[in-house]
């Protein structure tokens, strides 16, 4: 198991270095840390290079002392300075290149420069008319939100193939996010911990999550347009947890 996950719900800031300069993403990042959020997790569908990704990090580490994720798009935005990788296969793509090619140039960069590499399964669940950015950039098998049995089946490949958590996502700034019932079926079948993300923008919708079983929250939107949400978000997964 990986040290960071499975020992208690907790919370994750997405910051995108493509959506604000360096020194605002730390200004974030310290803002994150001062709520209780417990990582960072720096990338983007459209973050263009490794340079951007590392002079982010950079930032967010001079202002806080919690643990820096890359969530790459690709090989190209692997940076050095960061502490784990989200190591992720995108289980309900065909396309190869997300599945094998890139990981194949990534992996030697994460060997050298010793970042801890987390291995997931990553699932982008479909809930919005107008295609979020990911679904733009990917070509899926399109999971919809009724398409419970689809996703719990990708879960449990994901959990025999040793993926150290499922990351079911919505996409940024989705119209919904991933449906409860859902989380509760996945929940049901795997025993690694689930991240959900995407659409999440209040600590009900938070709670909610929590209940349905999931272990790790992500924001990002909330964070560039209405960082103060953010308190709520991160009280309410503390309290379910507690509970
Ligand atoms: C996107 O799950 C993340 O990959 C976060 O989504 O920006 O909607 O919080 P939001």
């Amino acid at each position: 198991m990986i040290e960071l996950l499975g020992k208690k719900k907790m919370h994750f800031s997405l910051i995108d270095p493509d959506k604000q300069l360096p020194k605002e993403a730390g200004r974030i990042a310290k803002i994150c840390e001062e709520y209780g959020s417990d990582a960072i997790m720096v990338g983007g569908s459209t973050v263009p290079d490794r340079e951007t990704s590392y002079k982010t990090i950079e930032e967010i580490k001079k202002n806080s002392k919690l643990p820096v994720i890359i969530f790459p798009n690709s090989a190209d935005t692997i940076a050095p300075n960061a502490d784990y990788i989200f190591f992720m296969d995108v289980l309900n793509s065909p396309d190869m290149e997300y599945k094998r090619q890139q990981h194949m140039k990534g992996a030697k960069l994460v060997k050298k420069w010793g970042i801890k590499p987390i291995p997931m399964g990553y699932m982008v669940i479909s809930t919005s008319k107008k295609p979020t950015t990911v679904e733009t950039k990917l070509k899926l098998d399109v999971i919809r939100e009724n398409d419970i049995e689809k996703a719990v089946d990708y879960a449990i490949y994901a959990e025999c193939m040793g993926m150290c958590c499922v990351y079911l996502d919505a996409g940024s700034n989705p119209d919904k996010p991933v449906p409860d019932e859902m989380i509760m079926a996945v929940r049901k079948e795997i025993e690694i911990p689930i991240i959900v993300g995407g659409g999440i923008r209040n600590g009900i919708e938070a709670k909610k999550k929590i209940d349905a079983g999931a272990d790790v929250i992500v924001t990002g939107s909330l964070i560039e347009k209405n960082i103060e949400r953010l308190k709520e978000i991160i009280e309410a997964i503390k309290s379910a947890s507690s509970s």
